[in-house]
């Protein structure tokens, strides 16, 4: 059975979403970042990057994300839109994972986890992360889903950091970005966002920021 690495942060969301859509049956590899579960040499052996979501689907291993989401989708080809999509599918695919995703994930560091407050780097990743949800809000305008016609795993991809947008910028962010909330509102109704909010709900990941949680999520501040 295909077995899914899971922290329910923002990247596993994606695919959590993804297999509470499609039905394909999992089981759930629990990896607790805030324990260093990541660094173990067994995970890296799953994931060289030692970082969640990862997948091992029968011997088939595959780390990332949205190349998790590519991958399944076409597994079961689904969520993949129609074959005249395909350009703006890999386009947004990406845009999502190298823009919307690490932009948005160094907002949130630099707001709430850095040591110190440095204004220029807040001000930087805010101002880019609000610069990628300007461009999806324009992109939405008079559309119901980020590619074509129909819900495809860039919907997801953008589902599993558009919820986050408290952290990312504020939690009134979502007002100055109509279409985009439009478009959140729809996506996150959907029956298998419920089932993906619980995944992993019966698993107690740690939650205390102290020191181990530190060390483990921020190696490069523990020289020493
Ligand atoms: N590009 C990767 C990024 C994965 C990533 O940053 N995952 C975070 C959770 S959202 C993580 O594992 N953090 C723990 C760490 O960095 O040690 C992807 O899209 O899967």
């Amino acid at each position: 059975m295909l077995k899914f690495y899971f922290h329910p942060t923002p990247n596993p969301m994606k695919v959590a979403l993804f297999l509470e859509e499609s039905g394909l049956p999992y089981e759930l590899i629990p990896v607790d970042t805030l324990k260093g579960e990541q660094h173990l040499p067994a995970f890296r052996q799953i994931n060289p990057n030692g970082k969640l979501p990862a997948i091992d689907d029968n011997g088939t291993v595959v780390f990332d994300s949205n190349a998790i989401l590519l991958y399944l989708a076409e597994k079961t080809t689904s969520f993949l839109g129609q074959p005249e999509d395909r350009g703006a599918l890999l386009s947004w695919l990406m845009f999502i994972a190298t823009g919307l995703g690490p932009f948005s994930g160094q907002s949130v560091h630099f707001q709430r986890m850095a040591p110190e407050p440095i204004p220029y780097a807040i001000n930087r990743y805010r101002r880019e992360a609000e610069r990628h949800y300007a461009i999806l809000d324009a992109h939405l305008k008079n559309r119901e889903f980020m590619v074509g016609n129909s819900y495809t795993i860039v919907d997801m991809a953008a589902w599993g950091w558009i919820d986050r947008v408290a952290m990312v910028l504020d939690d009134k962010a979502l007002q100055r970005f109509p279409n985009l909330a439009r478009w959140f509102k729809h996506i996150d109704s959907r029956p298998a966002v419920g089932r993906a909010r619980a995944v992993g709900k019966d698993v107690q990941f740690k939650s205390e920021r102290d020191e181990v949680a530190l060390r483990a999520l921020f190696p490069q501040n523990f020289t020493h």
